[in-house]
């Protein structure tokens, strides 16, 4: 039985390693499915879509449907529409979980499996394998959690082989290129209540899963060995406040670091909460991980204004991030945070709140955009907080709703800095991706880490500058000078950072 695996690529320039087709791919090899054949194809490596002829065969073809890859699937459909044959499309990934109903109107011969995709494939491949029409049963929206019945509407699957290792048929190139390898040491969220958040919908409410440690180890130990020296943990919520598990899983790393088994360089990127920080066994937990390698966490910090935090629902007030980030650079630690600048309910103040709060932090090594703002997404609680502010459907291709501010001066401030950023979007992504991923050396990781909070500098620098003349209701256009002395910096910042990333790129070996 001939199966594809195809995932779709999405529209920002980084490198990800696929690590869901390799999760996929794993679980289907160890199905017993009898003369299963699984073939792996990632757009991002090479962007051509598979030919009528390559897929003449196939029976089974699952699609991992990003943000952004809407046009791609639709291309995809259009070539299976002309096989006389055409094999089942089984569609996975943010589309098919966030949006089922909306891909489905739009391709309804599809399967769409909601979360995650070990057991559902693998079911489907089974039920395709006894002969043609059997897979059509799962027509539709499927969550599949088998157990003897089909169909069963739950999320967050535990039916599935946790330690089991996931094809890392990628990841060599993936370390070529200076892409971003990663590794998953647990699935879910022990707190899963933030408004704008989809964890809950994906894995259930307060779900938080751990990987066993042996897994975790055994991965790097496979990433070492193909040359990975930065994974990145995808884990939402890297301890699940089981503090003293993430301190044994360090432990066994030194140990395999010790014999040999793991690179002594290899280093690696958590992200956490910022309440971890609070907790005396995390701050011992995050001593030995950092003898073991750790080298960046990231802190989903969210605002500065404490009322926007709270109607957020975060585990955290301004206190709660401000000092952990500070315990963060004590103990060495590269920080990066989330920042969601712009909420649709916030007042003028809430947005000085931000920008105070966020200049007042040591964050000279974090690199992430700062000026965002709120993306209402579906299937969460965000949805109905702010439906009145909703001004049209679901944007499927971006998984968002589109919105007016209820403040009408927080929403020109946001109209004047968005058409001042326009433009850079595409060259920070890249940048990004190449300070996330394998470098050449952690020196200069560092050097293009700062070289973009520079970058950032001058965003707030230009946000700053329009929200003085909205507050002051300056018919002018916003300062205009100085907005553009500010566009200048901000140039020439981005024409440093890219040197330095041109230079990482001469010195990565070549593919
Ligand atoms: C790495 C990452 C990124 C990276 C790379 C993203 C990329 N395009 O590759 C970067 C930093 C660029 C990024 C950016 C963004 N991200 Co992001 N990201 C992640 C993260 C941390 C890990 C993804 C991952 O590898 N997971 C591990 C793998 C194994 O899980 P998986 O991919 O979900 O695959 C499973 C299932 O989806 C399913 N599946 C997948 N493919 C298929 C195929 C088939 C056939 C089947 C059956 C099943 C199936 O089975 C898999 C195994 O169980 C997730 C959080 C998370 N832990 O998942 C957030 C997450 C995906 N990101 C999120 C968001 C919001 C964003 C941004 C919009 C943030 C922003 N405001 O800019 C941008 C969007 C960028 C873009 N255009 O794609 C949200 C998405 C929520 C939503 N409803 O849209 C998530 C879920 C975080 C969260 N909790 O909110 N992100
Ligand atoms: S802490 Fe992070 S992962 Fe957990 S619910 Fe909040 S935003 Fe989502």
């Amino acid at each position: 039985m001939r199966v594809m695996l195809v995932e779709l690529g999405a529209d920002r320039d980084e490198f990800n390693e696929p690590i869901a087709l390799g999760c996929l791919a794993a679980a289907l090899r160890n199905a017993n499915i009898s003369d299963l054949n699984v073939e792996q194809r990632w757009l991002m490596l090479d962007p051509t879509l598979p030919t009528v002829e390559e897929l003449r065969n196939v029976e089974v073809v699952g699609v991992s449907a990003q943000i952004g890859s809407l046009d791609r699937l639709d291309r995809l459909m259009g070539i299976v529409a002309g096989l006389a044959n055409p094999p089942v499309v089984v569609v996975g990934n943010l589309l098919a979980t966030y949006a089922p109903t909306e891909l489905l109107r739009r391709h309804p011969q599809i399967v769409c499996v909601r979360s995650e995709g070990e057991v559902a494939l693998v079911d489907i491949c089974r039920r395709r394998a006894l002969g043609p029409g059997n897979a059509e049963i799962f027509r539709g929206i499927t969550n599949v959690q088998v157990n003897g019945d089909l169909l069963q509407a739950s999320v967050g699957s535990k039916a599935f082989d946790v330690s089991l290792l996931p094809d890392r048929s990628f990841t060599a190139r993936v370390v070529q290129r200076g892409g971003i390898v990663r590794i998953e040491g647990s699935r879910g969220c022990h707190w899963g209540r933030c408004e704008f958040c989809s964890v809950a919908s994906r894995f259930g409410f307060e779900v938080w899963r751990p990987f066993p440690i042996q897994r975790i180890v055994d991965d790097l130990c496979v990433l070492s060995s193909l040359g990975a020296r930065s994974p990145y943990f995808t884990d939402e919520d890297f301890f699940g406040r089981n503090y003293d598990r993430a301190e044994a899983l360090a432990e066994s790393v030194i140990t395999a670091k010790k014999r040999g088994e793991i690179d002594r360089d290899l280093n690696f990127f958590v992200s956490m909460l910022a309440s971890d920080f609070r907790a005396k066994a995390c701050l011992r937990a995050l001593e030995v991980l950092r003898r073991a390698g750790l080298r960046e966490v990231f802190v989903g910090v969210e605002a500065g204004s404490n009322e926007q935090l709270r109607r957020f629902k975060k585990k955290a007030r301004s206190w709660t991030n401000d000092s952990a980030i500070r315990i963060a650079q004590r103990l060495g630690l590269q920080v990066d945070i989330g920042y969601i600048f712009f909420e649709p309910h916030m007042a003028f103040e809430d947005l000085t709140a931000n920008l105070e709060f966020i200049r007042s932090l040591p964050l000279s090594d974090c690199d992430s955009r700062v000026v965002k703002k709120l993306r209402i997404q579906p299937i969460t609680t965000s949805r109905i907080t702010y439906s009145e502010v909703v001004v049209g459907p679901l944007e499927l291709d971006r998984l968002t709703y589109p919105y007016k501010f209820r403040d009408d001066r927080v929403g020109t401030v946001w109209n004047r800095y968005s058409e001042w950023s326009a433009g850079t979007k595409q060259e920070v992504d890249r940048l990004l991706g190449a300070a996330r991923g394998e470098v050449p050396s952690e020196k200069i990781r560092v050097k293009l880490k700062r070289a973009l909070a520079a970058v950032r500098n001058e965003d707030l620098a230009a946000l700053e500058l329009i929200m003085e003349s909205v507050e002051n209701r300056s018919e002018q256009e916003p300062s205009a000078r100085g907005l553009q002395q500010v566009g200048a910096r901000k140039r020439s910042a981005l024409a440093f950072a890219t040197s330095i990333c041109n230079d990482m790129d001469s010195a990565h070996p070549s593919v």
